[in-house]
C-alpha cells in the first residue's frame, strides 16, 4: 500500500471515528429527552462506525502500512427536534457517502486493487445507511407533531439489533 493511500485510509478513519462521536453525542442528546428507543439506535450507530474504523486500520495493517491517527473533532450538543436530527444524520452519511465515492477515486488512480475490493463494501454499506437514516426521516415526517406517533416510533425503534459484519 502506497503513502498517498495509507494517508487517504487515514483520513478515513478519522471520519469514522467523527461519526461515531457525532452518533454518540446524538445517542446523549436523546437520553436527555428520555427517547431511549431513538436513543438506543444511535448507540448502535456509534459502535457500528467504530467498527467502520477498525475495518480500516486493519486494512493499512494487513498490508504492511502505518496507521496515522489524529485528532477526533468536537460533535455538536444540540441538534434539535427528532426530525432536525435524523436529518443531519442523513446528511453527515450523505457527506461520508462523498468521503468514499472519493477515496475510491483514489484508490483507482493508484491501481490499488485490494483497497478497491475493501471499498466496494464501503459503497455497498452507504446505500443502506443512507437508507436506514432517509426511512426514519420519512416516518417522523408522517408523524408530525403526533406525540402518540412519536412515541410509537421512538419503540420500534428502540428494537433495532446489531448489523451482522462480513
Ligand atoms: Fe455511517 O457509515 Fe461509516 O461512516
Amino acid at each position: 500500500m502506497n503513502d498517498r493511500m495509507q494517508q487517504a485510509f487515514s483520513d478515513q478513519i478519522n471520519e469514522e471515528l467523527f461519526s461515531s462521536y457525532v452518533y454518540l453525542a446524538m445517542t446523549a442528546h436523546f437520553e436527555a429527552m428520555s427517547l431511549e428507543g431513538f436513543a438506543a439506535w444511535m448507540n448502535l450507530q456509534a459502535q457500528e462506525e467504530l467498527a467502520h474504523a477498525k475495518r480500516l486500520f486493519d486494512h493499512i495493517n494487513r498490508r504492511g502500512g502505518r496507521v496515522r491517527l489524529k485528532a477526533i473533532g468536537e460533535p455538536p450538543e444540540d441538534f434539535g427536534t427528532p426530525l432536525e436530527t435524523f436529518e443531519k444524520a442523513l446528511a453527515h452519511e450523505q457527506h461520508i457517502t462523498g468521503c468514499i465515492h472519493k477515496l475510491y477515486k483514489v484508490a483507482q488512480e493508484e491501481d490499488d486493487y485490494p483497497a478497491q475490493l475493501e471499498l466496494q463494501w464501503f459503497v455497498d454499506e452507504q446505500v443502506e445507511e443512507e437508507e436506514n437514516a432517509g426511512r426514519v426521516v420519512e416516518q417522523l415526517k408522517m408523524a408530525g407533531g403526533n406525540q402518540v406517533a412519536l412515541l410509537m416510533l421512538d419503540r420500534e425503534l428502540g428494537q433495532r439489533s446489531p448489523e451482522e459484519e462480513e
